[in-house]
Protein backbone atom coordinates (compact mmCIF):
# COMPACT_ATOMS: atom_id res chain seq x y z
CA UNK A 1 0.00 0.00 0.00
CA UNK A 2 1.86 3.55 -0.90
CA UNK A 3 0.47 6.50 0.74
CA UNK A 4 1.46 10.26 0.04
CA UNK A 5 2.53 9.90 3.85
CA UNK A 6 6.11 7.81 3.90
CA UNK A 7 5.90 6.86 7.38
CA UNK A 8 1.93 5.41 6.65
CA UNK A 9 3.49 3.37 3.71
CA UNK A 10 6.28 2.16 6.39
CA UNK A 11 3.89 1.46 8.60
CA UNK A 12 1.49 -0.32 6.00
CA UNK A 13 5.08 -1.97 4.52
CA UNK A 14 5.77 -4.05 8.45
CA UNK A 15 4.86 -7.77 7.06
CA UNK A 16 6.62 -7.47 3.86
CA UNK A 17 9.62 -6.03 6.17
CA UNK A 18 9.28 -8.71 8.44
CA UNK A 19 9.56 -11.38 6.03
CA UNK A 20 12.78 -10.15 4.29
CA UNK A 21 14.25 -9.89 7.80
CA UNK A 22 13.03 -13.28 8.60
CA UNK A 23 14.66 -14.61 5.53
CA UNK A 24 17.89 -13.68 6.38
CA UNK A 25 17.83 -14.42 9.85
CA UNK A 26 17.02 -18.25 8.96
CA UNK A 27 19.98 -17.68 6.79
CA UNK A 28 22.50 -16.45 8.98
CA UNK A 29 25.10 -18.18 11.56
CA UNK A 30 24.08 -16.09 14.57
CA UNK A 31 25.71 -18.62 17.01
CA UNK A 32 28.74 -16.67 15.71
CA UNK A 33 27.79 -13.54 17.02
CA UNK A 34 28.18 -14.12 20.48
CA UNK A 35 31.10 -16.75 19.73
CA UNK A 36 33.51 -16.44 22.84
CA UNK A 37 31.65 -13.66 24.81
CA UNK A 38 30.25 -16.41 26.98
CA UNK A 39 26.63 -14.05 27.44
CA UNK A 40 25.84 -17.02 29.59
CA UNK A 41 27.96 -16.14 32.02
CA UNK A 42 27.17 -12.40 31.72
CA UNK A 43 24.91 -9.69 31.85
CA UNK A 44 23.33 -8.95 29.02
CA UNK A 45 23.00 -4.66 28.92
CA UNK A 46 21.70 -3.39 25.67
CA UNK A 47 21.97 0.44 24.84
CA UNK A 48 19.99 2.80 22.50
CA UNK A 49 18.77 6.39 22.19
CA UNK A 50 14.86 7.41 21.82
CA UNK A 51 12.95 4.52 20.21
CA UNK A 52 16.12 2.35 20.72
CA UNK A 53 16.35 3.05 24.35
CA UNK A 54 12.94 1.46 24.53
CA UNK A 55 13.85 -0.98 22.41
CA UNK A 56 16.48 -1.85 24.22
CA UNK A 57 14.09 -2.42 27.33
CA UNK A 58 12.06 -5.26 24.96
CA UNK A 59 14.70 -7.16 23.93
CA UNK A 60 16.19 -7.08 27.65
CA UNK A 61 12.81 -8.82 28.69
CA UNK A 62 13.00 -11.01 26.00
CA UNK A 63 16.02 -12.40 26.83
CA UNK A 64 15.36 -12.85 30.43
CA UNK A 65 12.53 -14.47 29.26
CA UNK A 66 13.57 -16.69 26.75
CA UNK A 67 17.17 -17.25 28.00
CA UNK A 68 16.87 -17.19 31.58
CA UNK A 69 19.94 -14.77 31.74
CA UNK A 70 20.34 -11.32 33.40
CA UNK A 71 19.01 -8.65 31.44
CA UNK A 72 18.79 -4.50 31.47
CA UNK A 73 18.81 -1.78 29.36
CA UNK A 74 20.12 2.08 29.64
CA UNK A 75 20.16 4.99 27.71
CA UNK A 76 23.59 5.44 26.38
CA UNK A 77 23.87 8.60 27.83
CA UNK A 78 23.48 7.17 31.20
CA UNK A 79 26.95 5.09 30.71
CA UNK A 80 28.33 8.38 29.69
CA UNK A 81 27.74 10.18 32.45
CA UNK A 82 27.08 8.22 35.33
CA UNK A 83 29.43 5.42 34.67
CA UNK A 84 29.84 4.01 38.03
CA UNK A 85 26.02 4.00 38.80
CA UNK A 86 25.47 2.78 35.26
CA UNK A 87 27.85 -0.40 35.11
CA UNK A 88 29.07 -0.55 38.69
CA UNK A 89 30.99 -4.01 37.88
CA UNK A 90 33.95 -5.03 36.26
CA UNK A 91 33.42 -4.62 32.50
CA UNK A 92 33.96 -7.89 31.69
CA UNK A 93 30.71 -8.92 33.36
CA UNK A 94 28.80 -7.52 31.09
CA UNK A 95 27.72 -8.70 27.70
CA UNK A 96 27.20 -5.25 25.82
CA UNK A 97 24.68 -4.86 22.83
CA UNK A 98 24.44 -1.81 21.24
CA UNK A 99 21.42 -1.03 19.03
CA UNK A 100 20.79 1.85 16.87
CA UNK A 101 18.98 2.31 13.06
CA UNK A 102 21.53 4.98 11.64
CA UNK A 103 24.81 3.53 13.44
CA UNK A 104 25.48 7.30 13.34
CA UNK A 105 23.74 8.51 16.72
CA UNK A 106 27.00 10.20 18.72
CA UNK A 107 25.99 8.94 22.64
CA UNK A 108 26.06 5.12 20.96
CA UNK A 109 29.16 5.90 19.30
CA UNK A 110 31.17 7.33 22.21
CA UNK A 111 29.78 4.34 24.29
CA UNK A 112 31.38 2.06 21.54
CA UNK A 113 34.74 4.23 21.86
CA UNK A 114 34.90 3.61 26.02
CA UNK A 115 34.15 -0.01 24.79
CA UNK A 116 36.94 -0.55 22.52
CA UNK A 117 39.03 1.80 25.17
CA UNK A 118 38.52 -1.15 27.44
CA UNK A 119 39.02 -4.09 25.06
CA UNK A 120 35.12 -4.97 25.92
CA UNK A 121 34.06 -6.84 23.03
CA UNK A 122 30.48 -5.68 21.96
CA UNK A 123 26.85 -6.65 19.75
CA UNK A 124 26.02 -3.78 16.98
CA UNK A 125 22.53 -4.17 16.08
CA UNK A 126 21.61 -1.98 13.17
CA UNK A 127 19.97 -0.74 10.04
CA UNK A 128 21.71 1.78 8.30
CA UNK A 129 25.19 0.79 9.65
CA UNK A 130 27.58 3.64 9.28
CA UNK A 131 30.39 3.83 11.80
CA UNK A 132 28.97 1.56 14.64
CA UNK A 133 29.22 -1.49 12.36
CA UNK A 134 32.85 0.01 11.84
CA UNK A 135 33.80 -0.67 15.57
CA UNK A 136 32.98 -3.94 16.23
CA UNK A 137 33.34 -7.47 13.95
CA UNK A 138 30.18 -8.43 16.19
CA UNK A 139 27.10 -7.19 13.72
CA UNK A 140 23.42 -7.65 13.27
CA UNK A 141 22.56 -5.48 10.13
CA UNK A 142 18.55 -5.28 9.29
CA UNK A 143 17.69 -5.60 5.90
CA UNK A 144 15.16 -2.25 6.74
CA UNK A 145 15.43 0.80 4.64
CA UNK A 146 13.40 3.26 6.22
CA UNK A 147 13.65 6.93 5.27
CA UNK A 148 10.99 8.41 8.22
CA UNK A 149 12.51 10.11 11.10
CA UNK A 150 10.38 8.07 13.28
CA UNK A 151 11.76 4.67 13.72
CA UNK A 152 9.05 2.34 12.90
CA UNK A 153 9.78 -1.17 10.99
CA UNK A 154 12.90 -0.77 12.15
CA UNK A 155 11.80 -0.51 15.81
CA UNK A 156 9.80 -3.96 15.24
CA UNK A 157 12.60 -5.64 12.89
CA UNK A 158 15.12 -5.11 14.97
CA UNK A 159 13.01 -6.25 18.52
CA UNK A 160 11.78 -9.38 16.12
CA UNK A 161 15.77 -10.43 15.45
CA UNK A 162 16.77 -9.93 18.98
CA UNK A 163 14.26 -12.58 19.82
CA UNK A 164 15.46 -14.44 17.03
CA UNK A 165 18.84 -14.32 18.58
CA UNK A 166 17.51 -15.57 21.81
CA UNK A 167 15.44 -18.25 20.83
CA UNK A 168 18.03 -19.34 18.68
CA UNK A 169 20.53 -19.44 21.64
CA UNK A 170 17.83 -21.51 23.48
CA UNK A 171 17.49 -23.78 21.12
CA UNK A 172 13.12 -22.92 21.50
CA UNK A 173 12.35 -23.96 18.01
CA UNK A 174 9.02 -22.98 19.00
CA UNK A 175 9.41 -19.81 19.83
CA UNK A 176 11.35 -18.82 16.18
CA UNK A 177 8.40 -20.96 14.05
CA UNK A 178 5.85 -18.15 15.84
CA UNK A 179 8.02 -15.23 14.87
CA UNK A 180 7.63 -16.68 11.16
CA UNK A 181 4.21 -16.79 11.42
CA UNK A 182 3.86 -12.71 12.59
CA UNK A 183 4.04 -10.96 9.21
CA UNK A 184 0.65 -13.06 7.96
CA UNK A 185 -0.73 -12.63 10.88
CA UNK A 186 -0.30 -8.46 10.62
CA UNK A 187 -1.39 -8.45 6.91
CA UNK A 188 -4.58 -9.72 7.92
CA UNK A 189 -4.85 -6.96 11.20
CA UNK A 190 -4.05 -4.11 9.37
CA UNK A 191 -6.75 -4.80 7.17
CA UNK A 192 -9.21 -4.29 9.58
CA UNK A 193 -8.29 -2.59 12.17
CA UNK A 194 -6.29 0.32 9.75
CA UNK A 195 -9.29 1.79 9.29
CA UNK A 196 -10.38 2.02 12.88
CA UNK A 197 -7.31 3.46 14.52
CA UNK A 198 -7.80 6.28 11.36
CA UNK A 199 -11.64 6.81 12.87
CA UNK A 200 -10.57 6.98 15.93
CA UNK A 201 -8.00 9.15 15.92
CA UNK A 202 -10.42 11.67 14.70
CA UNK A 203 -11.41 12.31 18.61
CA UNK A 204 -9.59 15.93 19.61
CA UNK A 205 -8.00 14.90 22.07
CA UNK A 206 -4.31 15.43 22.73
CA UNK A 207 -3.30 14.20 26.18
CA UNK A 208 -3.10 10.47 25.83
CA UNK A 209 -1.47 7.42 28.50
CA UNK A 210 -0.27 4.22 27.31
CA UNK A 211 -0.29 1.31 29.83
CA UNK A 212 1.74 -2.13 29.58
CA UNK A 213 3.07 -4.62 32.14
CA UNK A 214 5.68 -6.92 31.83
CA UNK A 215 7.28 -6.69 28.15
CA UNK A 216 4.58 -4.73 27.45
CA UNK A 217 5.38 -1.94 29.42
CA UNK A 218 8.12 -1.32 26.90
CA UNK A 219 5.38 -1.41 24.00
CA UNK A 220 3.43 1.06 25.68
CA UNK A 221 6.82 3.39 26.21
CA UNK A 222 7.36 3.22 22.19
CA UNK A 223 3.65 3.53 22.19
CA UNK A 224 4.11 6.87 23.42
CA UNK A 225 6.28 8.19 21.67
CA UNK A 226 4.96 7.47 18.05
CA UNK A 227 2.11 10.09 19.45
CA UNK A 228 4.06 12.10 20.67
CA UNK A 229 6.47 12.15 17.57
CA UNK A 230 4.26 11.77 15.04
CA UNK A 231 1.32 14.13 16.22
CA UNK A 232 3.40 16.28 18.43
CA UNK A 233 0.30 15.13 21.37
CA UNK A 234 1.14 15.09 25.07
CA UNK A 235 1.82 11.35 25.95
CA UNK A 236 2.71 9.19 28.59
CA UNK A 237 3.26 5.80 29.80
CA UNK A 238 2.75 3.99 33.09
CA UNK A 239 2.89 0.46 34.30
CA UNK A 240 -1.05 -0.32 34.06
CA UNK A 241 -1.50 -0.82 37.76
CA UNK A 242 0.97 2.32 38.86
CA UNK A 243 -1.52 4.54 36.83
CA UNK A 244 -3.74 4.38 39.89
CA UNK A 245 -1.38 5.64 42.27
CA UNK A 246 -1.13 9.04 41.21
CA UNK A 247 -1.35 9.76 37.30
CA UNK A 248 -4.99 9.13 37.50
CA UNK A 249 -5.47 12.64 38.37
CA UNK A 250 -5.06 14.02 34.61
CA UNK A 251 -7.90 11.71 33.44
CA UNK A 252 -11.20 13.17 31.95
CA UNK A 253 -12.84 13.49 28.84
CA UNK A 254 -10.04 15.42 27.15
CA UNK A 255 -7.88 12.18 27.76
CA UNK A 256 -7.00 9.17 25.80
CA UNK A 257 -6.11 5.93 28.14
CA UNK A 258 -4.81 2.73 25.88
CA UNK A 259 -4.37 -0.22 27.45
CA UNK A 260 -1.67 -2.94 26.20
CA UNK A 261 -3.58 -5.81 27.68
CA UNK A 262 -1.40 -8.93 28.42
CA UNK A 263 -3.07 -12.23 28.53
CA UNK A 264 -1.34 -13.50 31.84
CA UNK A 265 -2.24 -10.42 33.62
CA UNK A 266 -5.57 -9.51 31.88
CA UNK A 267 -8.51 -9.37 34.79
CA UNK A 268 -6.05 -6.97 36.61
CA UNK A 269 -5.47 -4.63 33.77
CA UNK A 270 -8.83 -4.54 32.48
CA UNK A 271 -10.18 -3.47 35.71
CA UNK A 272 -8.04 -0.20 35.39
CA UNK A 273 -8.88 0.70 32.25
CA UNK A 274 -12.78 0.41 33.22
CA UNK A 275 -11.54 2.72 36.60
CA UNK A 276 -10.72 5.24 33.72
CA UNK A 277 -13.48 4.83 31.61
CA UNK A 278 -15.82 5.59 34.48
CA UNK A 279 -13.30 8.69 35.02
CA UNK A 280 -14.82 9.69 31.80
CA UNK A 281 -11.49 9.08 29.93
CA UNK A 282 -12.17 7.61 26.33
CA UNK A 283 -10.34 4.10 26.20
CA UNK A 284 -8.34 1.99 23.99
CA UNK A 285 -7.68 -1.61 24.41
CA UNK A 286 -4.97 -4.09 22.44
CA UNK A 287 -5.38 -7.31 23.50
CA UNK A 288 -4.81 -10.88 22.25
CA UNK A 289 -8.65 -11.96 23.24
CA UNK A 290 -11.09 -9.58 24.44
CA UNK A 291 -14.06 -10.39 26.11
CA UNK A 292 -17.47 -8.83 25.94
CA UNK A 293 -16.96 -7.17 28.94
CA UNK A 294 -14.10 -5.18 27.55
CA UNK A 295 -16.17 -4.52 24.41
CA UNK A 296 -18.91 -3.36 26.50
CA UNK A 297 -16.81 -0.34 27.98
CA UNK A 298 -14.05 0.36 25.62
CA UNK A 299 -13.99 3.02 23.04
CA UNK A 300 -11.77 0.56 20.39
CA UNK A 301 -10.50 -2.90 20.82
CA UNK A 302 -8.33 -4.60 18.88
CA UNK A 303 -8.40 -7.71 19.20
CA UNK A 304 -4.99 -9.50 17.14
CA UNK A 305 -5.80 -13.18 18.03
CA UNK A 306 -2.51 -14.44 17.67
CA UNK A 307 -2.10 -18.28 18.29
CA UNK A 308 1.26 -17.53 19.31
CA UNK A 309 3.64 -17.48 22.89
CA UNK A 310 2.56 -13.77 24.58
CA UNK A 311 6.08 -12.63 24.57
CA UNK A 312 6.17 -12.92 20.22
CA UNK A 313 3.11 -11.22 20.06
CA UNK A 314 4.79 -7.53 21.47
CA UNK A 315 5.61 -6.24 18.26
CA UNK A 316 2.52 -6.61 16.98
CA UNK A 317 1.13 -4.52 20.00
CA UNK A 318 2.79 -1.34 18.59
CA UNK A 319 1.87 -1.36 15.12
CA UNK A 320 -1.57 0.85 16.80
CA UNK A 321 0.42 3.42 18.20
CA UNK A 322 2.22 4.05 15.22
CA UNK A 323 -0.97 4.21 13.02
CA UNK A 324 -2.98 6.49 15.81
CA UNK A 325 0.71 8.74 16.24
CA UNK A 326 0.52 9.33 12.07
CA UNK A 327 -3.60 9.39 11.65
CA UNK A 328 -3.32 12.09 14.47
CA UNK A 329 -1.03 13.87 13.49
CA UNK A 330 -2.88 14.27 9.91
CA UNK A 331 -5.74 15.33 11.80
CA UNK A 332 -4.56 18.19 13.52
CA UNK A 333 -3.17 19.14 9.87
CA UNK A 334 0.69 18.57 11.01
CA UNK A 335 2.88 16.45 8.92
CA UNK A 336 4.01 13.05 9.90
CA UNK A 337 7.17 12.66 7.80
CA UNK A 338 8.41 15.92 9.11
CA UNK A 339 8.08 16.09 12.83
CA UNK A 340 8.32 19.28 14.89
CA UNK A 341 11.96 19.72 16.15
CA UNK A 342 12.87 16.19 14.87
CA UNK A 343 16.15 15.02 12.63
CA UNK A 344 16.27 11.26 11.55
CA UNK A 345 19.76 10.54 13.63
CA UNK A 346 20.61 13.35 16.70
CA UNK A 347 24.50 14.41 16.78
CA UNK A 348 25.79 16.15 19.03
C1 LIG B 1 17.32 6.91 17.45
C2 LIG B 1 16.49 8.21 17.42
C3 LIG B 1 15.06 7.91 17.10
C4 LIG B 1 14.20 9.17 17.04
C5 LIG B 1 14.76 10.10 16.01
C6 LIG B 1 16.22 10.33 16.29
O1 LIG B 1 18.27 6.89 16.57
O2 LIG B 1 16.60 8.79 18.64
O3 LIG B 1 14.56 7.12 18.12
O4 LIG B 1 12.90 8.81 16.63
O5 LIG B 1 14.60 9.47 14.76
O6 LIG B 1 16.93 9.12 16.41
P1 LIG B 1 19.18 5.61 16.22
O7 LIG B 1 20.36 5.68 17.12
O8 LIG B 1 18.40 4.39 16.45
O9 LIG B 1 19.52 5.84 14.78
Amino acid sequence: MQFKIQTLTEIYGQPKVWRDCLQALGSADLRVLVQGCEPEKKEWVFVGCGTSFYLAQAAAASVTSLLRAPARAMPASEILLFPALALPQDASRYFPILISRSGHTSEVLQVAALLQSKAVDFLAVTCDGRELEQMTPRVLKFPVVEESTVMTASFTSMVLGLQYLAAVLAGDEAFLFALRALPDHLERLLEVYGPQVEAFAKAPVDDFAFLGQGALYAIAQETALKVMESSSSYAQFFHTLEFRHGPKSIVGPDTVVGALLSESAFDAEVAVLREMKELGSRTLAIANMATPELRQFADLVIELDLPVPELARIIVYVVWGQLLGSYRGLEKGLDPDNPRNLSRVVTI
